[in-house]
């Protein structure tokens, strides 16, 4: 069986960790948010496609989710003391590598899918990772404060700021003339079904989307959705200030609209969210929460049975 799954970080990464585990055989192609990506000391940043390919590989911090496992950080004390800025973004040591052989590819001119894939050689995440684009694509988020209304990197407003001021809009740069990266629309023209992980539905599955030509290749394939809201709040993350900013309620329900049929065919919400219904969409209520990779797979096989019935 041929699945593809658009994935942001945690949420999405976690959920693959339980797919791999739900179906072993699958061959499964794994689209990657590339919108929170920054440029920090001349290094290109890739927080989604790292967090994939760390948890999958092997080598995330599991309490955090996202970073290295048994990270230090000698050279963010060492930049720190240089002044050098912005100093409100945790680089660890062995992150800091990722960054460097990314950075020295990219810049021997070799675009970020082909990079993707080297550095997955390393990892060996069992799924092939596919940045959305090899193309420069940037989440801003629109704030406004004593320094009047601002667009600000995505990293900003989270880590800097801990979305502590309000989005008032969040808007995609670069996407209108981005394109898919190679192997993408490929992989959902072959694919048995399409997952959409409980990952952030504005600024990971939400940016994947906008895409030019991503969403167009996702109309007649089976759609299965996991929903990240549960009681009316995300598990964890920012969803729910970035669901305001553009003004949709932060609900299972409201999510479901907001893919809406004909995107979406079928939806898993958490149980307490029995009652969701969207026209043209199937849905289930199952246990939602991942508390480990069992309960993971448990949610990722039931999307998958979900889609069976739907096919
Ligand atoms: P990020 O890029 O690191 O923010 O991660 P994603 O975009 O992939 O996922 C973030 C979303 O994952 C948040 O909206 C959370 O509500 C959701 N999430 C995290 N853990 C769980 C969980 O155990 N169950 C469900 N249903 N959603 C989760
Ligand atoms: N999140 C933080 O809250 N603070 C950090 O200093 C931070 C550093 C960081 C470094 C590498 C990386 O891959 C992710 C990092 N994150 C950090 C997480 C990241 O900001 C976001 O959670 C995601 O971009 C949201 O998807
Ligand atoms: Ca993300």
């Amino acid at each position: 069986m041929r699945i593809v799954a658009l994935a942001g970080g945690i949420g999405g990464a976690r959920f693959l960790r339980g797919l791999k585990l739900a179906a072993p055989d699958a061959e499964i192609t794994v689209i990657g948010n590339t919108g929170d990506d920054i440029i920090l000391f001349g290094l290109q940043v890739c927080p989604d496609l790292d967090t994939v390919m760390y948890t999958l590989g092997g080598g995330i911090h599991e309490e955090q989710g996202w970073g290295r496992a048994g990270e230090t950080f000698a050279v963010k004390e060492e930049l720190a003391a240089y002044g050098v800025e912005p100093q409100w973004f945790g680089l660890g040591d062995r992150d800091f590598a990722t960054h460097i052989v990314r950075t020295q590819m990219l810049n021997a001119g070799y675009p970020l899918s082909a990079v993707t894939e080297a550095l997955c050689h390393r990892w060996r995440p069992g799924v092939r990772l596919i940045p959305m684009t090899d193309d420069r694509v940037e989440t801003h988020v629109v704030i406004e404060d004593d320094r009047g209304r601002r667009a600000v990197h995505f990293q900003e407003w989270w880590v800097r700021l801990r979305a502590g001021v309000p989005a008032q809009d969040i808007v995609l740069v670069g996407a209108d003339d981005a394109k898919p990266a190679p192997g993408v629309l490929d992989a959902i023209a072959e694919a048995d079904v399409v997952l959409l992980p409980p990952s952030n539905p504005v600024v990971s599955v939400g940016t994947i989307l906008r895409i030019p030509g991503i969403r167009e290749a996702l109309t007649g394939k089976t759609v299965v959705g996991v929903s990240p809201i549960i009681g009316g709040a995300p598990v964890r993350g920012m969803a729910d200030a970035c669901l305001t900013a553009i003004g949709v309620e932060t609900s299972a329900q409201a999510v479901a609209e907001l893919y809406g049929s004909p995107l979406l065919d079928g939806w898993l919400v958490a149980e307490e969210d029995a009652g969701v219904s969207v026209e043209g969409v199937v849905t289930r209520a199952r246990p939602l929460l991942m508390t480990d990779e069992r309960a993971a797979a448990d949610i990722a096989r039931a999307a998958l049975d979900l889609a069976d019935e739907i096919r």
